[in-house]
This record gives C-alpha cells, sequence and structure tokens, in this order.
C-alpha cells in the first residue's frame, strides 16, 4: 500500500467528518467514506495510476484526489477547515459525542476542544443545555480521558507496518523488533528494535524519510519520532548477547521481574547482556540457550505476561499455541455488495492465494439500513457464489451473512432464510449504550438463536475510537459454551476484538473461537496475523479456534455437515 493512498484516504475521511458536521447529506458523507476506504485499501499506488479505477470514485471525488495528490489539499477541504476548526474536529473523536453536538457545543459555548470541554463540564457550563444531563456529562468525560490515553498508543497494525518498514529499509548482519510488537499486545507505546552490526546504522535510521525528529541518539540507543507520532527506538547490542538483548527488551517487566528473582534465588544474573555466574557467561547468544539455562521451556513472546507462563514452563508444560499455519480459512468477510471494496470474484481469488480448504463471505444484513441489502441480493450473491465453486476445486466456499442483533437480541431474517445460509455471523451494529443487564440478555438471546454460528467482534470497540460495550461476560460466556456458539477474534487491528484477557476467560467457561479477518478488501485478508497474536496472547491451541479445524468438523460445528 502506497503512503500516496493512505494521505489521499485520510484526507477523504477528513472532508467526510467535516460535511457531515457542518450539516451534509448522509448518503454522500457515506460516499465519501467508501471511497477513501476503496483508496486505502487498493493495491496500486493512487499517485501513479488512475483513481478513477478505483471502485466508488466517481469524477467529482477523482477531482478532489488529483488536486490533493499535486498540493496536499483540496478547495473544498480547505473551506470546511476554515469554518470548523481543528480543536472542534477533535471534539468528535471523544466517544459519545457525534459531529452535530460538537459544532453545537461549539457555536453555542465556544467550546474548542477536548480539554475546553472537560474544563466547561467542571465548571457546570453545559448544565440546562438540552441533551447534556449528568449521565451524559459522566460519559463525556470519561470518552475524554479515553482520547487521552489513546493517543499516546497506537493499534498494533500500525506499529506492525511500521517497524517492517524501518525494518526492511535498515541493512544489518541482524535486526528484529522486541517490546510489546513482539508479544503481540492490541496498543503499542513505542517500537523497541535491536540490531546487531554495521557502524553506519544509526545516521542511516535517522535520515528515515518518515522521521520526523530525532529525540535522542548515541552510539548504542538512538530515539526518533516518526511522522505518525510514534516513537522507534534502535538499540545497536552486541551479536554474542543477541539472545539475552531480546530477551531483556521482549518484556514484558513483570515477566522479566520473574525470571529475575529465579536467578537470585541461585545466586546468578540476568541482564540484557547475559545469564551471568559471577562473571562466568551462562548463556547469552539465543534466547532458547537462556530459558534452557534456567530449566524451563522457551516461552512464546505473547504469553510473556506473567500470567502462569513461567511455572507452566518450568513444569515443560506450556500450551502447543495456535499458529497462522494452522488456519484453514477466514469465516467474515465482506464483498461490494455491502461495504467491502473488492469483488466476491477478487475476494474468493485472493483468499485462494492464502491456499484456505475454506473461505466465507459474509455480507451485511438488511437491518443495517446503510448497506441497503436485500434477501435478492443476497440470493444473487449466493448463486454466484456457487458458480464460482467450480473454479476452486480445493476450497470450500461458504454463502454466510453478517446479522445485526437487534436491541432485544432478535436478528434480521427468520429461521426458515437463515437456514439457507452456510455459516451466520451475528454482530452488535447499534444501542451500544443500553444498560449492562438488557446488553447481557440481548447476547444471551443471540447465542441461543440455533443458526448464529459465531457472535461477531462482541465487544464491538475500536481502538481509540469507541470504548467496549457494558455487558456481564461470563455470563454471556457460559451462554455462548452452552449454545455452541463461537466466540469471534476479529483481527481487524483497530477491533482486535475479543480482547486476549476476555479470550482467556471465555476460554475457561469452555467457549470456542473463529479468528476472523473482517475483511473490506483483499490486503485485509493478511490481518488474520494479528488476530492469532490474540490468541496465542490468550493461550489458545489449536483445539479452541473453529477455523483451525478441517472442513468436515467445522460443517459438523455449524450444523450443516
Ligand atoms: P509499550 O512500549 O508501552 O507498548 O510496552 P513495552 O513492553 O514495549 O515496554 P517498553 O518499550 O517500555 O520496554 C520494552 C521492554 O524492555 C519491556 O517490555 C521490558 C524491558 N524493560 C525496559 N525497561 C525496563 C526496566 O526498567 N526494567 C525491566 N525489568 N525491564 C525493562
Ligand atoms: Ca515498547
Ligand atoms: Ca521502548
Ligand atoms: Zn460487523
Amino acid at each position: 500500500m502506497g503512503r500516496a493512498n493512505d494521505d489521499a484516504a485520510a484526507a477523504l475521511e477528513e472532508y467526510a467528518d467535516l460535511f457531515a458536521m457542518t450539516g451534509g447529506d448522509a448518503f454522500r458523507v457515506r460516499s465519501y467514506q467508501k471511497a477513501a476506504k476503496a483508496i486505502a485499501g487498493y493495491p496500486e499506488d493512487i499517485s501513479r495510476a488512475d483513481v478513477r479505477k478505483v471502485p466508488g470514485v466517481g469524477e467529482a471525488i477523482a477531482k478532489k484526489v488529483e488536486e490533493f495528490l499535486q498540493r496536499g489539499g483540496f478547495r473544498q477541504l480547505d473551506d470546511l477547515r476554515m469554518q470548523v476548526p481543528e480543536g472542534v474536529r477533535m471534539l468528535t473523536r471523544i466517544a459519545s459525542l457525534g459531529p452535530k453536538k460538537a459544532v453545537f457545543l461549539y457555536r453555542e459555548l465556544g467550546i474548542d476542544s477536548p480539554e475546553a470541554l472537560a474544563e466547561a463540564i467542571g465548571e457546570g457550563r453545559l448544565a440546562g443545555l438540552r441533551g447534556f444531563g449528568a449521565k451524559t456529562e459522566e460519559n463525556l468525560l470519561k470518552g475524554i480521558e479515553q482520547l487521552k490515553q489513546a493517543s499516546e498508543r497506537v493499534h498494533l497494525g500500525v506499529a506492525m507496518n511500521l517497524a517492517e518498514l524501518i525494518i526492511a529499509s535498515l541493512p544489518a548482519e541482524k535486526i528484529a523488533y522486541a517490546g510489546s510488537l513482539r508479544r503481540m499486545k492490541d496498543t503499542i507505546g513505542d517500537i523497541d528494535i535491536l540490531a546487531v552490526g554495521p557502524a553506519t546504522i544509526m545516521e542511516e535510521f535517522k535520515g528515515l524519510p518518515y522521521v520526523a525528529e530525532v529525540i535522542a541518539s548515541g552510539g548504542l540507543k538512538t530515539s526518533v519520532r516518526t511522522t505518525r507520532g510514534l516513537q522507534v527506538d534502535l538499540r545497536v547490542v552486541p551479536a554474542e548477547s543477541w539472545g539475552a538483548a531480546m530477551q531483556y527488551f521482549t518484556g514484558s517487566k513483570e515477566h522479566n521481574v520473574r525470571l529475575r528473582e529465579m536467578c537470585v534465588k541461585r545466586g546468578w544474573k540476568l541482564s540484557e547482556y547475559g545469564l551471568f555466574e559471577g562473571e562466568t557467561v551462562i548463556a547469552s547468544k539465543t534466547e532458547e540457550e537462556i530459558y534452557e539455562a534456567l530449566g524451563m521451556q522457551w516461552v512464546p513472546p505473547p504469553l510473556r505476561e506473567d500470567g502462569g507462563e513461567v511455572q507452566a514452563a518450568l513444569r515443560g508444560e506450556l500450551p502447543e499455541l495456535v499458529t497462522l499455519a494452522d488456519l484453514q480459512g477466514d469465516l467474515h468477510t465482506h464483498t461490494n455488495l455491502t461495504d467491502g471494496i473488492a469483488t466476491l470474484e477478487e475476494m474468493v481469488e485472493a483468499a485462494a492465494r492464502h491456499g484456505y480448504a475454506y473461505y466465507a463471505v459474509t455480507d451485511h444484513a438488511p437491518n443495517l439500513f446503510m448497506q441497503r441489502m436485500t434477501l435478492e441480493k443476497a440470493l444473487e450473491q449466493r448463486a454466484q457464489l456457487h458458480r464460482l465453486q467450480d473454479e476452486y476445486p480445493d476450497m470450500r466456499l461458504l454463502h454466510g451473512t453478517e446479522l445485526n442483533i437487534a436491541p432485544d437480541g432478535s436478528v434480521d431474517w427468520p429461521a426458515e432464510i437463515l437456514e439457507g445460509f452456510d455459516v451466520c455471523v451475528a454482530s452488535v451494529h447499534s444501542h451500544f449504550s443500553q444498560p449492562r443487564d438488557e446488553m447481557t440478555s440481548r447476547f444471551i438471546t443471540a447465542c441461543e438463536n440455533p443458526n448464529v454460528h459465531i457472535i461477531g467482534h462482541p465487544t464491538t470497540r475500536k481502538i481509540g475510537k469507541r470504548p467496549p460495550v457494558d455487558a456481564d461476560w461470563e455470563a454471556v460466556f457460559e451462554a455462548a459454551a452452552r449454545t455452541n456458539t463461537a466466540l469471534e477474534i476479529d483481527a481487524y487491528p483497530d477491533r482486535a476484538d475479543l480482547p486476549s484477557d476476555l479470550v482467556r476467560l471465555a476460554r475457561h467457561h469452555g467457549v470456542k473461537f473463529s479468528i476472523d479477518s473482517d475483511s473490506h478488501a483483499v490486503p485485509h485478508l493478511g490481518n488474520l496475523r494479528f488476530g492469532v497474536g490474540i490468541a496465542q496472547r490468550a493461550w489458545l491451541t489449536r483445539d479452541d479456534v473453529i477455523n483451525a479445524w478441517p472442513l468436515e468438523r467445522l460443517l459438523a460445528f455449524l450444523g450443516r455437515g
């Protein structure tokens, strides 16, 4: 994905937001958002290709993009930026504050930033305004706090892309990322890269195009801030202590503290230079040697959170974690029939390139009004999928749908229609702030529907944008286990939903999981690896994951055998 695509997509997104804030037509807002997504997901670099070839980009949008590519802006965007100050736009990033309310607060009270809003609430200046009760104020304060925290961390997808770019552009004898990124945490505070050799590497690092500012620079460590605001630390380490450095800087701090406690008892010392007895090096070259010397199994980085992994590794009882190679298919993907940008043919062809044994297309169902889905369209797609099947003898194509769980737990279609789908994912897409007990029964009712196979992105959170819904998760997990309903691990990195701590809890209740990409474009299929990271952090094995199963076992689970 070229940077021009990302930048143009971001500009169109911003334009869509501003257009909505200033009272623009909802369908046009939607078409800008759709075009932005399409451009971001387009495989070719649009600064070289004709942007009109991107699906969903008509003449009017193409003109804007072309102007943007020439001068980094376009007239209509400039106009709206003048009407709505930057800080007011920041207001809309507060969860539960929509564009209309943000503009209202600006015009009525001159509130022009999240900080100004927090202040106004503190001074009681919102009291008496229509639509701003005590409960709303409390939610706004929570949202402001969340925004503050989120702006200091990025999701795994952003950090991983950047780390891989950096690593690919720096020639070194050895180079790898450590820290929370190697542990596959869902959000990343900063990127930690370790390298062996050459002397010129620090200069090359500081000269990379995405470096905005050099924070600190020395012979052994350089820290920079990238154009996206993320900090990257590069450390040069001696070849003979590579393993010790990787172990130390991978963390987590809590995991390392546990290991050092063990060392102290034996009179040993563990540092980023090695495992020592007095001056004698016991192990330092590889991580494996270090863990072995400590009398334990090598611990996969996603487990290194002091969640019982040290004890298990000492007993030789670490789980055999599910891997990306174990996944046989993807059970939640979209096409341009709803909000995806690629055609059915394109998605299926890309899935085949991943070598899948099965692949489900699950476009949105009619109750998500904006997607304009109908039964007729779904059946037409099914026929088209059946025709395509002949071209892919080694990959079973499954026709599915992503249903909407209504506030009462019901879904879009009656049983006789649902039975016609091979796989039904059901997700919450509205009414996010239902009270806890209602939200809990909503999920339980959905689980109890015999045609619902998978609950999609269960908490509905979007990292840095939308908080998780409130539910009694243990009660939901109990229901999912009892009804044989899988819970999704949505691998799309701004969702990462279920998060790993809840996955681990659900597993204790006997729940099965589906690791899905929730793809809306061909490149998204590759996001599945982030879902595997979540699964590994939750100690899942192949047996816990329905799309790591062979086709026959999956079909039996779906009741479609
Ligand atoms: P982040 O960056 O907030 O997402 O999380 P980490 O885990 O990458 O943390 P970071 O970048 O502060 O440090 C990277 C690793 O280096 C950390 O996981 C453990 C190790 N480390 C850094 N500083 C210390 C320290 O003061 N004590 C110990 N025991 N370990 C440290
Ligand atoms: Ca870090
Ligand atoms: Ca760091
Ligand atoms: Zn969804």
